[in-house]
C-alpha cells in the first residue's frame, strides 16, 4: 500500500519525517516504496528547518499563514490555524497533486497533534479540503494526544484536543489514535521522547504498507495481505498495536519441521506477539468494542504454519468477538516473529469521551476567568481615572 503523507504542525511534521526514513527504509533494503511521497505543512518556518528526511524544496515543506504569524505557529490557538488552513489550504493541495507519483498511491495520511495550534486546527480542514478534490482516494488522520501532565498545565489543551477530534472524525474516513502517554520512557528527556516515540508510533506501518508491495515471489504471503484489505478494515476510530519476538539466531528447519514440541514454541512465540500488540495499544481502548480487526504476522517462512495462523485467528476473535477478522502472514528473512495488529471502527473509546465531557465546564471556568479578569482590568481604569495624564 503506497501513501501520500502530509503533517501539519511540529508534531505532524516530524512524524511524517519519521514516515519518510520509514520509506527509505522500506527502499534500501526491500526495494520497495511504501509512499508516494511526503510533506510537511507549517506555520512555524523554524520547524519546517529542523526536518532531515522530507525534501527540502518549498513544494514539500509548506509555510502556511506567514503573513498572520511572521513565521512564528500560531501559539495553541487552534482557531486560527484552522482559518490559515482554509485560506491556506489550495497552495498545499497543488503541492501534492502536482507530487509525480500522485497516480500510484492508495491512500491518504493527514499527521498532527490534537494539542496544538497549528496542526489540531489545519487537520479537520485540510481532511475536508482534501476529500472534496481526491473524492476516489480514503483519507486517514493520525493523531497524537498529549501527555496527561499537558492535559493538568492548559485548559487550552483539552480544548484544542476536543475540537480537533470531534471535527476530524466528521471528515476522515478513519482516525488513527495515538497516545503519547503510551509511548513514555521516563529515563530520557522529552526532545529524545519525541524521537523515540515517533519511532514507535510509525514501526507498525512498516510490515503493514510493505506486504501488499512485494514482488519477490518467497516475500508474498499465502494469505496476501494487501491495500484493499486494509481499506477495507479502517473507518472511524482507530487503535494500532504491534508485538515482536526474537527467534533463535540458528534455526535447523529439517529438525523443526518434525519435533512437535518446537512446533508449539511457534505457536506460543506467535501468541505472544499477539498478546504484546493487544496490551500495547497505541491508546488504551477495549478491543470488544471493535468491529473491524486485521492482524499481518511478519516471520521466516518455516515458522508460518497454518496451526499458528488459525490460532492467532481464533484468539484475536476472543478478544475481539465482534470484530470482523481479515488477516495475512508475510515471509521474511529475520529472524523475528511479528504480530502487527488494527482494531478499528470502535465504538467507544474513554479518553474521547473523557475530553468531549470535560468541555462544558471548561468552557464555563474560561468565561468566568474572563469575566473576573475584566472586571479587575475596570477597577483599576477606575482607580486610574484621579492620576494626572501626561498626553
Ligand atoms: N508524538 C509526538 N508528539 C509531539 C511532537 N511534538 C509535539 N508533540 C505534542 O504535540 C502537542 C503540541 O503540538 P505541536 O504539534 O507542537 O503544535 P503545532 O501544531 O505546531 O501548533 P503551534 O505550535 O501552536 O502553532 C503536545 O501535546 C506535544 O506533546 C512529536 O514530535 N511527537
Ligand atoms: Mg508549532
Amino acid at each position: 500500500m503506497k501513501l501520500v503523507v502530509v503533517g501539519f504542525g511540529q508534531c505532524g511534521n516530524r512524524i511524517a519525517d519519521e514516515f519518510s526514513r520509514l520509506n527509505s527504509r522500506a527502499r534500501f533494503r526491500r526495494r520497495i516504496s511504501i509512499l508516494a511521497d511526503a510533506f510537511a505543512v507549517n506555520t512555524d518556518s523554524a520547524d519546517l528547518s529542523i526536518l532531515s528526511s522530507i525534501k527540502s524544496d518549498y513544494r514539500h515543506r509548506i509555510l502556511i499563514g506567514n503573513r498572520k504569524t511572521n513565521s512564528h505557529g500560531v501559539g495553541k490557538i487552534n482557531e486560527l490555524g484552522a482559518q490559515i488552513a482554509k485560506q491556506d489550504g489550495d497552495k498545499v493541495i497543488d503541492h501534492i497533486r502536482s507530487t509525480e507519483r500522485f497516480y500510484e498511491s492508495d491512500a491518504f495520511l493527514l499527521i498532527a497533534s490534537a494539542a496544538g495550534g497549528t496542526g489540531s486546527g489545519a487537520m479537520p480542514i485540510m481532511t475536508k479540503m482534501i476529500k472534496e478534490r481526491f473524492i476516489d482516494k480514503p483519507i486517514y488522520a493520525l493523531i497524537a494526544l498529549p501527555f496527561e501532565h499537558e492535559e493538568k498545565a492548559d485548559i487550552r489543551t483539552i480544548y484544542n484536543s476536543a475540537t480537533c477530534l470531534k471535527a476530524t472524525y466528521l471528515v476522515a474516513d478513519a482516525v488513527f489514535l495515538v497516545d503519547n502517554q503510551r509511548y513514555i520512557e521516563k529515563d530520557s528527556s522529552l526532545i529524545n521522547n519525541f524521537a523515540a516515540i515517533n519511532k514507535l508510533m510509525v514501526e507498525p506501518f512498516y510490515d503493514l504498507l510493505c506486504a501488499g508491495e512485494e514482488t519477490k515471489a518467497k516475500r508474498i504471503g499465502a494469505k496476501l495481505l494487501d491495500a484493499g484489505d486494509i481499506i477495507k478494515t479502517l473507518k472511524g476510530w482507530t487503535v494500532l498495536g504491534y508485538g515482536v519476538s526474537k527467534l533463535p539466531v540458528i534455526r535447523l528447519p529439517f529438525v523443526r519441521r518434525h519435533n512437535y514440541r518446537k512446533k508449539s514454541t511457534e505457536t506460543i512465540k506467535g501468541i505472544q506477539t499477539m498478546d504484546q500488540a493487544i496490551s500495547n495499544l497505541s491508546l488504551k481502548c477495549d478491543p470488544r468494542d471493535s468491529a473491524s480487526a486485521l492482524y499481518l504476522l511478519s516471520a521466516p517462512v518455516e515458522e508460518i504454519t497454518m496451526d499458528l495462523v488459525k490460532e492467532l485467528v481464533d484468539y484475536l476473535g476472543e478478544v475481539a468477538p465482534r470484530a470482523m477478522i481479515r488477516y495475512g502472514d508475510y515471509p521474511r528473512g529475520e529472524s523475528t516473529v511479528k504480530t502487527t495488529l488494527i482494531l478499528s471502527q470502535l465504538n467507544s473509546v474513554d479518553k474521547i469521551m473523557e475530553y468531549y465531557d470535560k468541555i462544558p465546564k471548561l468552557t464555563e471556568e474560561k468565561e468566568q476567568m474572563q469575566e473576573e479578569n475584566e472586571n479587575k482590568l475596570d477597577k483599576i481604569m477606575k482607580a486610574s481615572r484621579k492620576v494626572p495624564s501626561l498626553f
